[in-house]
C-alpha cells in the first residue's frame, strides 16, 4: 500500500453557481475531494493551488495530513486570507478523505467519534414583506426544521442582499460581468428589522430557534441598538452585526445587549478570531472548513472556543459545496463545541453533480458512515457546466458611499 501523490487537479464547475474542486489521487487509486469555493473569487483559488500547491503535493505521502498543512501555511510565507486558506482547505478535506477511505472509517470516527447523535440545523426563510416572510417561516416548520434565519426587505429600498421584492428566496450573488450595485439605508433598517422579527416570534410562538443576519452593516452603537431592541424576540443569534476585522469594537456591543451573538464567516484563521473568543464577546464562531484551512484548521479554532464556552456555528450556504459541507457536518458530529449548522439547501443539479452520504431530516444532519467525507464528484456530469463569471452585490449608502456589507 502507498499513500504517495500522483495527481492533484482542480476542476471548476458551474451547475447553477461556481464550484471549485481538488481532486488528489494516490498510487493506490483512492481519489480525495476537497473544496476551495470563494465566491465571487473562485478563479483565484483554482490558480493558487493549480499553479502553485498541486506541482508541490504529487510525490508527498497523502497521509502526513498535520504536516502538508503546516508546509502549505507556513512554508508560503504569505500567510492567511482566503484565497490562501480556502486552498490549504481544500487539500486538507482531500487528505481526510483519503485517509478515511484508506483505513475504510468516516472522518467522523478518526476525529475521535461522535459526540452527539446528530448535528442541529438551521436553514432560511426570507420574503420581500412580513406576510410572505411568516408564510416563509412556515414552510421552512413544515421540512421540519427547529431554527430559522429570518430576513425580509426594507421599505423604501429596492432590494436588500439576497432579498428581492420579485423573487422568492434568497440569493445574494448574480452572474454577469461584475456586481450588481444596490442602495442601502441603516435608519429604515433599524426601523423595520426589530418590527419584522417580532412579528415573526409572535406567529411562531416562543420554541422555534429564531436567527437573523445584519450582513457587517451597523456600527458599534447601531448594533448595540438593534440588539437591546430585539431581546424580547429571543433570537438564537443576531450575525454579523458589525465588520469584525476590528474586534475589540464588539466590547461595546456586548455591555449593551444580551442578545447571543454570531460572527465569523469571512475569518479565515483562529487568529481572526482570537479575541472575540478569549474575551467571550461572541456566542457563536461562523468560521467554516472551507475558509479557515480545513478539518484541521477549524478543529483547533473550537478547541480554543471549547474553552471560553463559545460555540462553532459554521457557515453553510449554497456557495459552500457539498464536500465542505459534508466535511462540516463530521467535525460536528465529533466536536464538543460546535452548536448549529446553517443548511441553505441545494437545487437538484448539484445533489447529483455531488453525490454524498450525509443527510438532512427533521431538523438535524448526520454526515453518513461512508469512508472519509463521504462526498464524491460525477466529473463527466460537472464537465457539462463551466464556469460562468458571477459575484455578490455591492452596497452604497443614500449619498452614494460604498457601505460595509
Ligand atoms: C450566510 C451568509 C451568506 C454569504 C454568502 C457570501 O450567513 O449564509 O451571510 O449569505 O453572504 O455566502 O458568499
Ligand atoms: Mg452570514
Amino acid at each position: 500500500m502507498t499513500d504517495t501523490i500522483v495527481a492533484a487537479d482542480v476542476i471548476v464547475t458551474s451547475p447553477g453557481r461556481n464550484y471549485v474542486v481538488l481532486k488528489i489521487t494516490t498510487a493506490d487509486g483512492v481519489v480525495g475531494w476537497g473544496d476551495a469555493t470563494l465566491n465571487g473569487r473562485e478563479l483565484s483559488v483554482a490558480s493558487y493551488l493549480r499553479d502553485h500547491v498541486c506541482p508541490m503535493l504529487v510525490g508527498r505521502d497523502a497521509s502526513r495530513i498535520e504536516d502538508t498543512w503546516q508546509l502549505l501555511y507556513r512554508g508560503a510565507y504569505w500567510r492567511r486570507g482566503p484565497v490562501t486558506m480556502a486552498a490549504i482547505g481544500a487539500v486538507d478535506v482531500a487528505l481526510w478523505d483519503i485517509k478515511g477511505k484508506t483505513l475504510g472509517q468516516p472522518v467522523y470516527q478518526l476525529l475521535g467519534g461522535a459526540v452527539r447523535d446528530r448535528v442541529l440545523t438551521y436553514t432560511h426563510a426570507s420574503a420581500w414583506d412580513t406576510p410572505a416572510l411568516l408564510d416563509a417561516v412556515d414552510a421552512r416548520r413544515e421540512q421540519g426544521f427547529r431554527a430559522v434565519r429570518a430576513q425580509s426587505g426594507v421599505p423604501g429600498l429596492d432590494t436588500v442582499y439576497g432579498v428581492h421584492r420579485d423573487v422568492a428566496g434568497y440569493e445574494p450573488a448574480s452572474r454577469g460581468a461584475g456586481p450588481v450595485e444596490e442602495t442601502w439605508d441603516t435608519a429604515a433598517y433599524l426601523r423595520h428589522a426589530p418590527r419584522a422579527l417580532q412579528a415573526v416570534r409572535d406567529h411562531v410562538g416562543p420554541e422555534l430557534a429564531l436567527l437573523h443576519d445584519a450582513h457587517h452593516r451597523l456600527t458599534p452603537q447601531q448594533a448595540a441598538r438593534l440588539g437591546k431592541e430585539l431581546e424580547p424576540v429571543d433570537l438564537f443569534w443576531l450575525e454579523d452585526v458589525t465588520p469584525a476585522e476590528n474586534q475589540e469594537v464588539l466590547r461595546l456591543v456586548r455591555q449593551h445587549t444580551t442578545t447571543p451573538l454570531a460572527i465569523g464567516e469571512v475569518f479565515t484563521t483562529v487568529f481572526d478570531c482570537h479575541q472575540l473568543i478569549t474575551e467571550q464577546l461572541i456566542d457563536y464562531v461562523r468560521t467554516a472548513v472551507v475558509h479557515a484551512g480545513g478539518i484541521s484548521h477549524l478543529r483547533k479554532i473550537l478547541a480554543l472556543a471549547e474553552v471560553y464556552q463559545v460555540k462553532g456555528a459554521p457557515h453553510g450556504p449554497s456557495d459552500v459545496s457539498p464536500v465542505s459541507f459534508g466535511a462540516s457536518v463530521h467535525v460536528g458530529l465529533a466536536t464538543y463545541a460546535f452548536a448549529i449548522q446553517e443548511y441553505m439547501g441545494y437545487p437538484d443539479l448539484v445533489h447529483e453533480v455531488f453525490p454524498h452520504s450525509w443527510s438532512y431530516g427533521d431538523g438535524y444532519l448526520h454526515p453518513g458512515d461512508a469512508p472519509g467525507v463521504g462526498v464524491e464528484l460525477d466529473e463527466a456530469l460537472a464537465a457539462k457546466y463551466p464556469y460562468e463569471p458571477a459575484y455578490l452585490p455591492v452596497a452604497r449608502r443614500l449619498d452614494g458611499t460604498l457601505t460595509d456589507w
